[in-house]
């Protein structure tokens, strides 16, 4: 297939500035996506981020800001507890709840009679896991034949890469998977799924750039159901809420899937790109209007120090947090799982030295 017109952000880069970065960085994002597969060409293999290195900058700055407010003598005051809810605000978990994270701990240090920083650390830590465990639902896709997934979200926040690496997990598992490339509207979209596709050896239900994207997830669905697909993800373009004619363009492909079948889409994923910070609880709620989300996959966590982000958006919508992705390769998208996430985000403090270490 011809790739003069692919999106330059798949293809190998090798401009001057590229000639600088480091080799990691040079290479191509479908040899990212791939890196753990078996070694290719002249690269080795790598090995796949963990939740805890993918939130390496999260733990980092949080942990930090926590060392600042235990700095110099240690008393459980309220004053302690003022400059905690401070430290969780500013660390994207937003005022609500981090006003609810404060309460839980409060409660927790009385009943528990804890008296030291590390305790206080690791009651903060069992409340984060608490407040998060309503994202961690269980999911079964197999349920339905052809499970159909509608990914939604704004501009650039890992839609394609997101489906593509579902795709691959899921076909890994052993899955019969099928994807519908209902970008239509960005030039070159329509060919970055099927490139993605391609490699991946997992067919794409395609028209040409422009055509009637819903137009597109009706034909998918005929093909998953024909071909007995078990998975049918429909990726779709970026859009902002403001954009009407592309949020009711996502509307009419909900209504043509349900036309053939109430119950599809049998979920409508928001992606949402976690260094956007609290602006992405206003991305999810306007989407939420539009076309009912039903879960959401928080992409990009290694690249920003807002993981606090998780603990708002489930505060708020209680929606499950089906994925997070903290890299560019396909197993760098992980199952939330709230015990994980609260491990990451607090590590457990070495009770020989009681604090954190705070920030210089
Ligand atoms: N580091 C990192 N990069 C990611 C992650 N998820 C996606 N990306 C990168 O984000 C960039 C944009 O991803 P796309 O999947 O093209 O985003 P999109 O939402 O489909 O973009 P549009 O179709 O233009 O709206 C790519 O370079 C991805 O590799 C992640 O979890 N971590
Ligand atoms: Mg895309």
């Amino acid at each position: 297939m011809p790739n003069n017109n692919i999106d330059p952000r798949m293809t190998e880069t090798n401009t001057p500035e590229d000639a600088q970065k480091p080799e990691q960085k040079r290479r191509s994002a479908f040899a990212r996506f791939f890196s753990r597969d078996k070694a290719q060409e002249d690269q080795p293999a790598a090995a796949p981020v963990s939740v805890e290195e993918g939130l390496d900058k999260s733990r980092n700055s949080l942990m930090g800001k926590i060392g600042n407010v235990f700095k110099g003598s240690f008393d459980i005051t309220d004053e302690l507890f003022d400059d905690l809810e401070e430290v969780l605000i500013t660390s994207d978990i937003g005022v609500e709840a981090s006003l609810e994270l404060v309460e839980r701990l409060r409660l927790r240090v009385q009943s528990e009679k804890i008296q030291d920083a590390a305790g206080v650390v690791a009651g903060l830590k069992a409340e984060i896991r608490t407040m998060l465990e309503p994202a961690q639902q269980p999911w079964d896709v197999l349920h339905q034949r052809p499970y159909v997934m509608l990914m939604v979200g704004v501009n650039g926040v890992g839609k394609t890469t997101t489906t593509a690496k579902i795709a691959k997990q899921f076909r890994d598992q052993g899955k019969t998977v099928m994807l519908a490339a209902a970008d239509t509207f960005r030039a070159a979209a329509v060919e970055q799924l099927q490139e993605w596709g391609r490699r991946m050896d997992i067919p794409v239900i395609a028209q040409s750039h422009g055509a009637d994207a819903a137009a597109v997830a009706h034909d998918a669905l005929n093909s998953a159901i024909v071909k007995g697909s078990q998975v049918l993800i429909i990726d779709t373009a970026g859009r902002l809420h403001t954009q009407s004619d592309l949020m009711e363009q996502l509307q009419k492909i909900n209504r043509v899937l349900g036309n053939l079948d109430p119950s599809m889409p049998h979920e409508v994923m928001q992606i949402l790109d976690a260094g956007t910070g609290q602006n992405a609880l206003s991305q999810l709620e306007h989407f939420q209007k539009a076309v009912g989300v039903t879960s959401i996959c928080l992409t990009k966590l290694d690249g920003s120090a807002k993981g606090g982000l998780a603990i708002s958006l489930t505060q708020k919508h209680k929606l499950p947090i089906r994925y997070i992705g903290v890299g560019e390769g396909y197993m760098d998208l992980k199952p939330f799982n709230a015990e994980d996430f609260a491990d990451a985000l607090i590590p457990d403090l070495d009770q020989t030295k009681s604090q954190p270490d705070p920030v210089n």
